[in-house]
């Protein structure tokens, strides 16, 4: 796995090319209109944007050889996930080391113990989810066989209501894990954390699962700790409206900390931040079926050192990022700072390494976007005008294997 991935980096710097102004003009209409104002505009602001830049993302990315911070943490497609032993599985059902149903007192899950996971889970206000070094939380219900609404309702997932914490705190070299015995995609749902900070659909909303509120108006607001922490085979899907992700931010605070975070196959997102303001630190996704990293309605946290890793066989976007699909301007606006992204894609038709979509903004320093059609997309008047007035900038941006580097496209 290691050399072929190798080969491929290699293929593709060498196949790297960079088509942008010419094919962009080619793109512009005559007429005067307000999209090839914009379009036009923006053109003019991201004109030195080549996809050139010395930029190199985390930095010392290079085939499955990850950085320092990130070892341990499995990017290739060989990895299997995590195993359970049925012997280990069997003594924590017989030592009531299950978690089920609803919490409205705190739970430990001490160092090193195996924890089954069963159905949906939710923490209350004024609980906590305790969980030491090394433990291992798995699901071991099979979606396949039970393919019926009732089971669907009935995925496993943990969810922590606004007021209640996740202390969740591994380390490098005994990572949290939360897995499943059916090693594939969408095996279970995933995590999900639901804050006070502000979102822009209302002063609170209603989570994709389950419906419980979050969102208001405590920028520093503390949902815990995620600190070295792995997610696998998440995502599973409730219907076509709502799917699990990897992680789901719910409107969290910035008094939460997150850090040294793995998504691993999850069938949709590996990480989505509804609105917000949490910073994510030092996070990988590697394998989602949907996006690697995903905003929308108003996150405006930070994100420093992300690497998002597409399998050969799945993947949307490295990002995608929006801000509201009803009104495009809606306040506050997503609006996150990130450094230092590296995104790799699988060098699929029509994808794109970054899409700027729905009226974000965003302040991207040191981006690293690789195997993608189009590195970065930008569509809707106001993402336009973001780029415009300089409130959506990309400082120091290297394209590698990209048809285009970035294109843009104004509202329908
Ligand atoms: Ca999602
Ligand atoms: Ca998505
Ligand atoms: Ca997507
Ligand atoms: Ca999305």
């Amino acid at each position: 796995m290691k050399k072929t991935f190798k080969l491929a980096i290699v293929a593709a710097i060498a196949a790297t090319s960079f088509t942008s102004c010419s094919d962009r003009e080619d793109d512009r209409t005559v007429t005067p209109d307000v999209e090839s104002n914009l379009v036009e505009e923006a053109g003019v602001k991201w004109a030195g944007l080549t996809g050139e830049d010395n930029a190199t993302g985390v930095g010392e990315l290079n085939g499955d050889n990850l950085p320092a911070w990130a070892e341990g943490w499995a990017v290739a497609e060989s990895y299997a996930g995590t195993t359970v032993d049925a012997a280990d599985i069997q003594d924590a059902k017989d030592n009531n080391r299950v978690l089920n149903g609803t919490y409205s007192e705190s739970v430990t899950i001490n160092a090193g113990e195996v924890w089954v996971l069963e159905g949906a889970v939710h923490f209350k206000a004024g609980t906590t989810l305790t969980i030491g070094e090394g433990a291992i939380i798995v699901d071991e219900r099979d979606p396949d066989s039970e393919n019926t609404e009732a089971a669907q309702q009935a995925v496993g997932y943990i969810l922590f209501e606004q007021d209640a914490k996740i202390m969740a705190e591994g380390t490098a070299a005994n990572p949290i894990v939360f897995t499943s015995t059916k090693q594939e995609t969408g095996a279970w749902g995933g995590l999900i954390l639901n804050g006070r900070a502000p979102i822009n659909v209302g002063e609170t909303a209603q989570a994709e699962v389950s419906g419980t509120t979050y969102g208001g108006s405590n920028v520093a607001d503390n949902s815990g700790t995620l600190k070295y922490v792995r997610v696998e085979f998440t995502g599973n899907i409730i219907s076509s409206e709502k799917e699990h992700n990897g992680i789901t931010f719910n409107g969290v605070g910035n008094g939460t900390v997150v850090e040294y975070v793995q998504a691993f196959k999850g069938a949709d997102d590996g990480f989505e931040f509804f609105g917000g303001m949490v910073e994510a630190n030092y996070m990988i996704s590697t394998g989602s079926g949907d996006d690697s990293f995903d905003w929308t309605y108003g996150w405006s946290g930070k994100g420093t050192n992300w690497i998002g890793v597409q399998s050969a066989d799945a993947g949307d976007r490295g990002i995608e990022a929006d801000n509201n699909s009803n009104n495009n301007a809606l306040e506050p606006f997503s609006n996150p700072t990130l450094e230092n992204i590296t995104l790799i894609g699988r060098n699929a038709e029509g994808k794109s390494g970054v899409k700027f979509r729905e009226g974000t903004k965003a302040n991207v320093k040191n981006l690293y976007v690789m195997n993608f059609e189009t590195a970065l997309d930008v569509q809707h008047d106001v993402t336009l005008e973001n780029v415009i007035d300089g409130d959506l900038t990309i400082d120091t941006f290297k394209a590698v294997s990209a048809s285009t580097v970035f294109k843009f496209k104004g509202d329908e």
